[in-house]
């Protein structure tokens, strides 16, 4: 559970992130799955940084029952997502980010509702969370953000490679006031950040990988209109705390 500091910082900041969430035995369960055929193989696809290179990730909206249905689901996200909102969430989609090394790309500076105000949902009441399965360094594309950007409102956005990528004479104005950070990220930790928080990532120039979980949520009173978006707009069950290991001898078999 997050303490009342670290819900602070969030609010504070735009994110907070808590080391230590899954320990090594299930990050290397999650790891075997990345490559292993199934979800995270099949629902591939790129999304070209503005040099043209591949960012490439394995996106879906339903939690599903295997290994990544439980992070999805897991009480340690799912818990601390709801105390950051203040109320209760449903699963909007969750990714696998995968960074190969040398020629994964980056994400340009974005705020994740500037994609999401396209699908209908009225506030930014949205929250990711990025679990790191490698260590998240600078040299590999660490996520680095704005602090405290979440307050800034939502900036307009256009197409930068294949992404959405925010107005960037504002992007630089809002680092030269509030700053930029990288936030190198130990393997097992998590990363939660407000959906106007400004982030982005650069190209994986490292001979590493940096493959990391991404689990968004939406408040309940946010639903989208038109029945636009991503998710089904239920409450979420969570999984018990041992599911993630559950799913150790699917991977050896
Ligand atoms: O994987 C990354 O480095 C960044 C991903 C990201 O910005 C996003 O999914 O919104």
């Amino acid at each position: 559970m997050l303490t009342f500091d670290q819900i602070q910082a969030y609010d504070s900041n735009g994110y907070v992130l808590v080391p230590d969430v899954f320990a090594p035995q299930e990050v290397e369960v999650l790891l075997a799955n990345v490559t292993k055929e199934g979800r995270a193989t099949k629902h591939q696809f790129n999304m070209a940084d503005a040099a043209g290179r591949a960012s490439k990730l394995s996106l879906w909206s339903d939690i599903g029952d295997d290994v990544f249905g439980a992070v999805s689901a897991s009480p340690r996200i799912v818990n601390n997502v709801r105390m950051l909102l203040r109320e209760d969430v449903y699963h909007w989609h969750s990714k696998v980010m995968l960074k190969e090394p040398r020629i994964g790309g980056a994400w340009e500076w974005h705020q994740d509702y500037g994609y999401w105000y396209g699908d209908g949902c009225l506030y930014p009441r949205l929250i990711s969370c990025m679990i790191a399965l490698d260590p998240a360094t600078k040299e590999n594309g660490c996520l680095k953000v704005v602090p405290g950007s979440h307050l800034l409102g939502r900036f307009d956005h256009g197409r930068v490679g294949q992404q959405a990528g925010a107005d960037q004479e504002r992007v630089n104005a809002a680092i030269e006031r509030l700053g930029m950070k990288y936030c190198e990220a130990p393997a097992g930790s998590a990363l939660f950040f407000h959906g106007n928080t400004f982030h982005a990532s650069e190209a994986n120039l490292s001979n590493k990988p940096r493959r990391a979980y991404i689990c968004c949520y939406n408040a309940l009173s946010n639903v989208p209109y038109g029945g636009k978006g991503h998710g089904r707009p239920v409450p979420i069950v969570t999984t018990p705390d041992d599911a993630i290991l559950r799913y150790a001898e699917s991977v050896v078999a």
